[in-house]
């Protein structure tokens, strides 16, 4: 029997299941890869105190993280919500202490629904403990301007400046996500001398919860399965095109992608993928 490669999600649980460790759990499950998760918040809001992100301990974050390694071994891992400047110094500490062979970070500021998913002290440490440690970072617009001293980004042109000068922090890929452009939806990878463009047609669509958290552990399981990382990213992103496709809503709240939807109906749209030297 071959044996799957093993992932751990190292993010936050959102309780309604679309987002989060829940979409990075059912990603890994839909691409062949042996999921495991550390868990670093609950992501559910009291109707009692408005309270909506619930922290979990360093100590709770680590003791899941090590029963992970020690029990299973992890090859590779994908970072999502960290929230604190303390959990992002563990969670950097648990890295560097790992052998792995990729390291995704979605470094998630933002959720959707505008819930506040990194504190305002937080980013600075980000920058300089975490994202040193990626293999790739995946920011969506507003992430990538924060990352920028909050530089405005409308165009693709503006992505691609941008993917240039977030690489110059020090980093290894960058992956710039423009799922807020006007038009096609254009992601620009960047790797120190190469650019490369990768579009999907705009699928007019409100049910996108955990897109973002979705594409990125698709990254992290095609890694895990040994592909390049311009690879990784171009089955990533068709992967994630068919489950916004293919994405529905139970209520009148924003509604989730489809994990299954690959699976079950075939890959929706293709993605053009364009290289240029820089
Ligand atoms: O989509 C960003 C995100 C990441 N992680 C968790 C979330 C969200 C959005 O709601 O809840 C746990």
């Amino acid at each position: 029997m071959i044996k799957p490669s093993r992932v751990i999600s190292i993010a936050g649980s959102a309780a309604g299941g679309s987002a989060g460790i829940q979409a990075d759990l059912k990603t890994f499950q839909e691409l062949d890869v042996y999921g495991m998760s550390a868990i670093t918040a609950i992501v559910a809001k009291s109707e009692a105190t408005g309270k909506n992100v619930h922290l979990q301990t360093l100590e709770s974050i680590e003791a899941q993280y090590m029963t992970a390694k020690r029990q299973v071994g992890i090859d590779t891992l994908k970072v999502g919500m960290l929230f604190s400047k303390e959990i992002i110094e563990k969670v950097s500490e648990l890295i560097r202490q790992t052998f792995a062979r990729s390291v995704v970070v979605d470094p998630v500021m933002i959720g959707k629904l505008d819930s506040k998913l990194l504190a305002d002290d937080a980013a600075e440490v980000l920058i300089k403990q975490l994202l040193p440690l990626a293999t790739i970072i995946t920011p969506n617009m507003p992430e990538a301007s924060v990352l920028l001293d909050n530089r405005e980004l409308k165009t693709v042109e503006d992505l691609k400046q941008a993917a240039i000068d977030i690489h110059h922090l020090g980093l290894n890929y960058v992956l710039v996500k423009g799922g807020r452009l006007d038009g096609p939806a254009v992601d620009v990878l960047y790797d120190g001398s190469t650019l490369t463009t990768f579009e999907a047609p705009r699928i007019h669509t409100e049910n996108t919860s955990g897109a973002g958290c979705t594409y990125s552990a698709a990254i992290a399981a095609y890694l895990a399965r040994g592909k390049s990382v311009v690879e990784a990213v171009h089955l990533a992103k068709t992967f994630v095109t068919t489950a916004i496709e293919y994405g529905f809503t139970y209520t009148n709240h924003v509604g989730p992608t489809y994990h299954a939807a690959m699976r079950l109906n075939g890959v929706a749209h293709h993605i053009k993928v364009t290289e240029e030297t820089v």
